[in-house]
């Protein structure tokens, strides 16, 4: 029959992200057919005859698009505890890197696990991920930091992608600290990036973006410069992790080269804030590693308002600052701690992560055309979401329009 949808959602609250209110419609239905939106509209809109494979009445739940984590460092092998009692007896984020510690320890566990292990793990965060109403994850490489093991962690990535019902995006962050190998000689390193590992990633697909990170622990704008140079050659995409410890004008970089997003920006100044507006570089707000370093420094969320940047939320998952796979906490720790509102915490890990990602024209809203990744909510109101802290109100979250049991 030419007519049947593959599934047909009856009674929804529809909130499409389509505006900034995020105020959820009257019951409305949303029809689905190869994986795509095909209709969506007020119950007296639906033909009476309309039939579907799937029959799912929402009885009045609030349906949302799929959550999006913008920014993950979802493959590592290890956990830094240790580290993390250490930082409660008093040293630092930057003494314990400087002291070897860090990200070298998670690279050092991870250039000695197998692929199969690195899956294994990185599988289970992506299980509790989805758990929590994520349909799309960017995923960086990161904790290889050489040719081979960086494209180890970006394949178990697009692995991850082809096996779980969950779009995978992979960004190549062989920028994010200088390996033990390397010790001093960080010219030298992102010598190697930019000859080596940026252009291999590209060619073997096993990217879709390039990442830096630009700090005083990290590269400096004039390293991270080459790098995005490099991407750029190669016809990858950029982001940035910028201004989270110290300014140094990295977010200004990223808006240089059209940078997706710049991520983190606790000390960025106004400047740098225009600089994204104009460039429409989305800022990724991370305040579950904010909480986690018990920061004080609050991104300059009014600026990013009054300038029109768009801002995304994301988990920052990794063993260092943002242990968590709960994007629904990061909405409310952004509302709590960064003063967000619960409505931008929405667009935050929905259509404004879509474009961190370049996923706008496909991802984070729900309209006729775009992708049929929908979560359906037991809660009555989207403030709801970004209010309980770690609750799990997902009732049904489907991929490409089909249901998946998680
Ligand atoms: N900023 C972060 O928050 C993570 N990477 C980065 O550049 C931390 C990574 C780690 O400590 O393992
Ligand atoms: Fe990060």
């Amino acid at each position: 029959m030419k007519d049947a949808f593959d599934l047909l959602i009856r009674h929804a609250r529809v909130v499409s992200c389509l505006d900034d209110r995020c105020s959820p419609s009257a019951p409305s239905f949303v029809a689905v057919r190869e994986g795509r939106i095909a209709a969506t509209g007020g119950m007296s809109e639906l033909p009476s005859n309309a039939s579907a494979a799937i029959d799912c009445d929402a009885h009045g739940a609030l349906l949302t698009p799929g959550l999006i984590d913008c920014h993950t460092h979802l493959v590592y092998a290890g956990d830094r505890a240790r580290e993390f009692e250490l930082r409660l007896q008093g040293a630092s984020y930057e003494e314990i890197a400087r002291a070897g510690g860090g990200i070298r320890s998670t690279v050092r566990l991870t250039r000695e696990a197998s692929e199969a292990h690195l899956l294994e793990t990185a599988e289970r965060r992506l299980k509790m991920l989805m758990r929590h109403g994520v349909t799309t994850v960017e995923i960086k490489s990161g904790y290889g930091l050489s040719l081979d093991d960086e494209l180890k962690c970006l394949r178990v990535a697009r692995r991850l992608g082809d096996r779980f019902p969950v779009d995978v995006r992979t960004t190549l962050l062989a920028a994010h600290a200088v390996p033990p190998e390397f010790e001093g000689r960080a010219d030298a390193y992102i010598d190697e990036v930019v000859a080596r590992i940026v252009p291999q990633a590209a060619q073997a697909g096993l990217a879709d973006a390039v990442d830096a990170f630009c700090e005083t622990i990290g590269f400096s704008p004039v390293q991270t410069r080459r790098v995005f140079e490099a991407a750029h050659a190669h016809g990858l995409a950029v982001k940035l992790h910028a201004e989270q410890l110290s300014n140094q004008h990295g977010a200004m970089l990223a808006a240089e080269f059209h940078g997706l997003s710049a991520d983190h920006l606790e000390h960025i100044d106004e400047a740098g804030v225009q600089a994204m507006a104009r460039a429409g570089t989305v800022a990724v707000m991370l305040p579950g590693a904010f909480y986690f370093l018990r920061d004080s420094k609050v991104p300059p969320i009014d600026l990013f308002r009054q300038h029109g940047v768009p801002m995304a939320v994301a988990t920052d998952c990794n063993p260092g600052t943002s242990p968590t796979t709960h994007l629904p906490l990061m909405m409310n720790m952004a509302c709590t701690l960064f003063r967000m509102t619960p409505a931008e915490a929405l667009l935050g890990v929905t259509r404004h992560a879509a474009r961190a990602l370049g996923l706008q024209a496909s991802h984070g809203v729900i309209d006729v055309g775009v992708q049929a990744d929908l979560c359906l909510w037991d809660v009555d109101h989207p403030a709801e979401l970004s209010y309980a802290i770690g609750a799990s109100p997902l009732r049904h979250r489907f991929h490409h329009g089909v249901e998946h049991a998680s």
